[in-house]
């Protein structure tokens, strides 16, 4: 088996210039702020980029002085009506009212709500006709996070080569031939947003404010030859016989996630010094510290499926894949895109990761480029903890924590849940749609618009940051008063339901499947997650000692989990055979299952439960939208069945992903891109369930090959090589010095050692588990040599 292999999405011609060319074929780059798609082209090359603040909607003083974060007003005693309806058994009219709980319309935008902006693009006019030019190669380096272009024209090669850098927060391009003075083009940007673009001396400006919302912005893109002639000319720069060109290009607007003006200040300044700055680096060292940058973060997992060197274009891959020939270096470079593109729409300081990650060319975007919270933002992040980048998750963290204040006040008037002097911390809410304004109303729409699951739910990407990082002081500070924040809301919002004995959520509604009822299993789950992860949280930092009894009360009462008469997890507690609820049976969304994935309530300790979600897996069936297929991979990896999870793989890549690699829902979705990475991940390695199960989930068809460096709860990190079908290696590195606990099928025959070669006593807790200590920094090597392998 080759030890190492370029991982490259490559092709021999340009993208389209049109919506279709960008979606299906365009390279993305980015660094969590400023994203870019390279077209590739050798006439008028294209780069379309944005900023990820860029967003109309939200408060304005002039045009929309009573934003309000989506919230209808006089709706605070609606709750309690529409409960005393259902006590009394009146369901007709508690539906009817229930209808009522809704807040204002964000369909395109409206009332506020806004769209993620399109901020321009950058255009290369090097009239290099496409018809004299040969050898030609567009690729996109997952090694390097660099996109280039190569190709002969007239007898001399050219190289263009594009990166983001996140230290330097600057779009790098550089443009070069094998010949000196080759480089002859003109350079113009366009502002997507019908701004003037002005030029002082080397450089083309954008800098102008939004109608809708006034938000301030600005770009600069400034063009820095070696050699040959520069001149403005109709507003382009005009490039003659350079030897190169070096463009940097940055961007940035006055937003700033500050409740409740979301402004900061003109982002003009900070733009100057970073062009300054990039220009004085000068190309090599911009690169080299993007590279170190960004290799610190990519390259710690390795994943090798057993495949033999490939080097076959990539939509032609993925086409010969489609048709049926399985290709386990695609299924790897897909497993690493998902890295890459988390690292490129996600680093610290800036926003999270929203329905496109951070690549949109259009201002009306799908879904308006929002933040979603039934399953979408949770889904970006699965594979953050688990493919070592838990950096990248911060954005999320810090961003869900600023939806704290605004989400209060969605609480007070929809629940009368409100904060106090004395308790200023009594509650937030979150609902499935979301803007960087704040936005934390109920949807408009009660089929999918009221789903108070949606905090608990995101609250466990959080929660998990804390159990792969064991970083207490974070947990302290940040996540652990969000956590206790949303317990005491559940505790006040929850009510008892004579009908079930259960404390329940009423009214309740399966995301986007709709069907107003009680205490559906997507909130009776999330809120049963919820307190256990706030008890364990509570425990670990030995704080809350009374309100930690109240939410093991409240735990027990919750019940989520109630098998149907056709074996299958209900979905609604009224549900009694699958379909007999107004439901559609293939939807996309499998919101009763959040307990296999990314729960951890379904599980072998009740084998029922895992059987009963199998029967509700088969009768959804497989074929859906992209990230619907990303969702069932994770959730068949968790039932432990890897030859069905490698089935959703397939699905997913025969049918939900375009010739760059990108997820389509359709349109393009980036969260497709993660789950599946997520689901190459959960299917060699699992770790919700207290200790760590190697290859659970490992279907026939990867019978050799090795993976490095994925990431256990409790800070594990491990490598795992296997051939035959069966392991012949894990090494593990415990990073805070953990009890260590694995399972394994035959691991207590195993011979485990530390680096030094010594034998390490271990524990044997289970017919195929054992634990042993472990030194922080320590190097376990758990070898099957010589064990009937
Ligand atoms: C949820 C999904 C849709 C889409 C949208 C952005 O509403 O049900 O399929 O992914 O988010």
């Amino acid at each position: 088996m080759k030890k190492y292999e370029k991982l490259r999405l490559w092709y021999k011609s340009p993208a389209e210039q049109s919506h279709t060319g960008w979606e299906n074929n365009s390279l993305p780059i980015g660094n969590g702020y400023i994203g870019g798609t390279v077209f590739g082209r050798t006439d008028i090359e294209r780069v379309q980029f944005n900023e990820k603040t860029l967003w109309t909607g939200g408060p304005d003083p002039q045009n929309r002085p009573h934003y309000h974060y989506g919230i209808i007003e006089g709706k605070e005693t609606l709750l309690a009506e529409i409960r005393d309806l259902f006590a009394r058994k009146k369901e007709h009219e508690a539906k009817v009212l229930t209808e009522q709980l809704i807040g204002e319309n964000a369909d395109n935008g409206g009332n506020g709500f806004g769209g993620f902006q399109n901020f321009g693009d950058m255009y290369f006019e090097f009239a290099h006709n496409p018809s004299g030019v040969e050898e030609y190669v567009r690729e996109l380096d997952l090694d390097t996070a660099i996109a280039s272009v190569s190709y002969r024209y007239e007898g001399i090669r050219y190289l263009r080569e594009y990166f983001v850098s996140y230290p330097d927060n600057v779009m790098v391009m550089r443009f070069s031939a094998d010949k000196s003075k080759s480089i002859t083009l003109n350079v113009c940007m366009v502002s997507a947003q019908g701004a003037h673009v002005s030029i002082e001396e080397d450089a083309l400006i954008i800098r102008d404010r939004l109608t809708d919302n006034h938000m301030q912005y600005e770009a600069w893109l400034k063009v820095i030859p070696d050699g040959g002639t520069m001149k403005s000319l109709k507003g382009k720069l005009e490039i003659s016989d350079a030897d190169s060109v070096l463009i940097l290009m940055t961007a940035g607007t006055d937003y700033a996630n500050i409740f409740p003006d979301y402004r900061g200040i003109d982002p003009h300044d900070a733009i100057v010094e970073r062009i300054q700055e990039a220009s004085k680096k000068g190309y090599e060292k911009l690169k080299e510290s993007h590279l170190a940058d960004y290799r610190n973060i990519f390259s710690r997992v390795e994943l090798n499926l057993g495949h033999e060197h490939n080097d076959i274009p990539t939509d032609i891959l993925l086409k010969a894949y489609k048709s049926g020939e399985r290709n386990h270096y695609l299924e790897t470079l897909l497993f690493q895109y998902g890295r890459y593109l988390l690292i490129a729409s996600s680093r610290k300081g800036s926003l999270p990761s929203n329905l496109q990650g951070i690549w949109n060319d259009s201002n009306t975007p799908p879904w308006n480029g929002d933040y979603h919270f039934d399953v979408n933002i949770q889904m970006n992040y699965w594979p953050a903890y688990s493919t070592n980048m838990a950096e990248c998750a911060i954005p999320l963290v810090e961003y869900v924590d600023s939806l704290r204040e605004p989400g209060r006040i969605s609480a007070a008037a929809y629940t009368g849940i409100k904060s106090t002097k004395e308790n200023p911390e009594n509650g937030y809410m979150i609902q499935p749609i979301n803007n960087p304004f704040g936005w934390t109303a109920p949807g408009h729409d009660i089929s999918w618009g009221w789903a108070p699951g949606c905090a608990p739910w995101v609250l466990q990407n959080i929660w998990d940051y804390y159990r792969y990082t064991l970083d207490r002081e974070y947990l302290k500070s940040t996540i652990y008063p969000m956590m206790k924040e949303q317990s005491r809301f559940w505790q006040q919002y929850l009510v008892y339901d004579e009908e079930s004995g259960r404390m329940a959520d009423i009214p309740s509604i399966s995301p986007e499947q709709g069907n107003i009822s009680k205490g559906t299993t997507y909130s009776q789950e999330l809120a049963w997650q919820l307190f256990s992860d706030t008890i364990d949280a509570s425990e670990i930092l030995d704080v809350d000692e009374d309100l930690r009894s109240e939410w093991k009360n409240l735990k027990d009462m919750v019940k989520p989990l109630h098998i149907g008469n056709d074996g299958q997890i209900k979905e609604w507690y009224e549900e009694t055979t699958l379909g007999s609820m107004d439901c559609d049976r293939k939807h996309r969304h499998v919101s009763h299952l959040l307990g296999l994935f990314p729960g951890n309530h379904i599980s072998d300790a009740a084998p029922e439960y895992v059987e009963a979600a199998k029967v509700s897996l088969n009768d959804r069936g497989d074929e859906n939208t992209g990230w619907a297929m990303g969702h069932r991979m994770n959730l068949w990896a968790r039932t432990g069945d890897g030859n069905r999870a490698y089935d959703l793989l397939n699905s997913f890549i025969k049918n939900g992903i375009l010739d760059n690699l990108w997820d389509t829902c359709p349109p393009f979705q980036i969260d497709g891109n993660f789950s599946y990475t997520s689901g190459v991940a959960e299917m060699l390695l699992q770790s919700h369930l207290g200790y760590v199960n190697f290859l659970p989930a490992k279907p026939d068809d990867w019978d050799k090959g090795y993976v490095k460096g994925l990431v256990a709860r409790g800070n594990f990190v491990i490598d795992i090589e296997w051939s035959q079908g069966r392991a012949d290696k894990f090494v593990v590195v415990s990073k805070q010095g953990e009890k260590f606990a694995g399972k394994y099928k035959r691991i207590t025959e195993a011979r485990i050692q530390n680096e030094s070669g010594d034998e390490i006593k271990t524990e044997r807790v289970g017919s195929d588990m054992i634990s042993f200590d472990t030194v922080k920094e320590g190097k376990y090597i758990i070898k099957f040599e010589g064990t009937g392998n």
